[in-house]
């Protein structure tokens, strides 16, 4: 089964997606994403320009060893950017061997491990007030699991919140915007705000947080153990996870559960991180993570040490990840939850697909492969325009992380 044709399909259906298509000499199609939200062009051209004259011809059946040619062969190994170039080829080839069998993707890799995927919802406000109502609406639409992020009061701006009725968005248009940051306002806002939603919401909801990589690690223990009262399901990205060893100053202070890595691209970024239970989630997902290949064997590491999943789900990730990564999620023994932040119907009549969400678990479907598809001249219509992340500066105007 020969690999005849494959291209890169950039598109803006409101904001930037990279999708590989690869076609074999059967006519299978395989669709992977390779998103990489404010560099998208970078991985078009790893793709376009080194990886697609090395596919032409290959057996699209044989994954791992397509997998270990594009890793190894590179020699330059890791980073962002080759490795979501691999993780497109890899779901790709994933889409067209279960296509070719006629399956969805979750039967190839195992079958189920449960009826369905619980996932979590995002939900934010410029101050407390408004984070209440927008949580008790993610409750009214069945969700059992709510992030909450909240405006810092003497702060502009931060993190996580969305702009008027617009669910939040991780792109600007243009060049980067600044936030402000002050860890000193944050931490004395974050667990007044926990108490306000623990005692509003009760018990039984499962409320999660993600710092977003802005504190030190002994920060990061004071805000966990505040944390405590209100059991969060999670706080995420207490601190940049470059030193892994920094979760340990973060462990001996709180029994709050930790979870890491949307920015991660290899095992070799948590091994210690779940080698020494210094987290209790791993939110490495599919496009950013080598694909399907790398990233069961992320799990099958975490799995012995009783780390569980959590992958990355925003909406710059495309759908096609996000089929992706719910065939992974059912699958896989130890998952734990689901990020979703559904797309706009922009983005989704461009994508359309076979997932659906329902009383706060999602399902991949049983369309034959991930079920998802990419409508071409729709896409064509959507061109490819500057975005990128915010940054960071304290308020005496000092870099911080984002
Ligand atoms: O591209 C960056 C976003 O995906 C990221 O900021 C979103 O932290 C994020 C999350 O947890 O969804
Ligand atoms: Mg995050």
């Amino acid at each position: 089964m020969k690999i005849v044709d494959a291209k890169v399909i950039v598109c803006s259906p409101g904001r930037n997606f990279v999708t590989l298509k690869l076609i074999t000499e059967d006519g299978i199609a395989g669709l992977g994403d390779a998103t990489l939200n404010g560099r998208e062009l970078s991985v078009a051209s790893y793709l376009t320009d080194h990886i697609i004259p090395l596919l032409i011809g290959r057996d699209a059946r044989r994954i791992e060893d397509t997998w270990q040619y594009l890793y190894k062969g590179a020699y330059w190994r890791r980073g962002p950017v080759t490795m979501s170039a691999i993780a497109a080829v890899d779901v790709a080839l994933w889409d067209i061997k279960a296509k070719s069998l006629n399956v969805p993707l979750y039967q190839v890799l195992g079958g189920a491990s449960r009826d369905a995927v619980m996932v979590y919802g995002h939900a934010s406000g410029d101050d407390v007030e408004q984070t209440l109502g927008s949580f008790g609406h993610f409750l009214s639409l069945g969700y059992k699991a709510v992030r909450a992020q909240s405006g810092i009061p003497g702060l502009n701006s931060t993190y996580g919140i969305s702009h008027g009725t617009m669910a939040y968005e991780p792109a600007e248009k243009n060049a980067p915007p600044e936030n402000q940051w002050s860890t000193e306002h944050y931490l004395r806002h974050v667990p007044q705000f926990f108490a306000r939603l623990r005692k509003e919401f009760g018990p039984e909801v499962h409320m999660l947080h993600d710092a977003h990589h802005r504190l030190t690690p002994i920060e990061a223990g004071r805000l966990g153990k505040e944390l405590e009262p209100f059991h969060p399901f999670w706080l995420e990205d207490p601190t940049p996870a470059e030193l892994q060893e920094s979760f340990r100053l973060i462990r001996q202070h709180t029994t709050t559960p930790l979870a890491v890595g949307e920015v991660f691209d290899t095992i070799f970024d948590c091994q210690q991180l779940i080698q020494e239970q210094l987290i209790d989630y791993i939110r490495m997902t599919v496009v950013h993570a080598g694909g399907i290949s790398h990233l069961r064997k992320i799990a099958n590491l975490a799995e012995i040490y009783q780390v569980r999943t959590g992958s990355h789900g925003a909406t710059d990730l495309s759908p096609v990840c996000m089929g992706a990564a719910l065939h992974f999620d059912l699958s896989v023994h130890n998952f734990g939850i689901q990020e979703y932040m559904p797309h706009t119907p922009e983005t989704n009549s461009v994508f359309p697909h076979a997932y659906t969400f329902r009383d706060g678990f999602m399902h991949p479907g049983d369309a034959p492969g991930i079920g998802v598809d990419i409508d071409e001249p729709l896409a064509a219509k959507y061109q490819y325009q500057t975005a990128y992340l915010p940054i960071n500066r304290k308020l005496d105007g000092t870099m911080h992380s984002w």
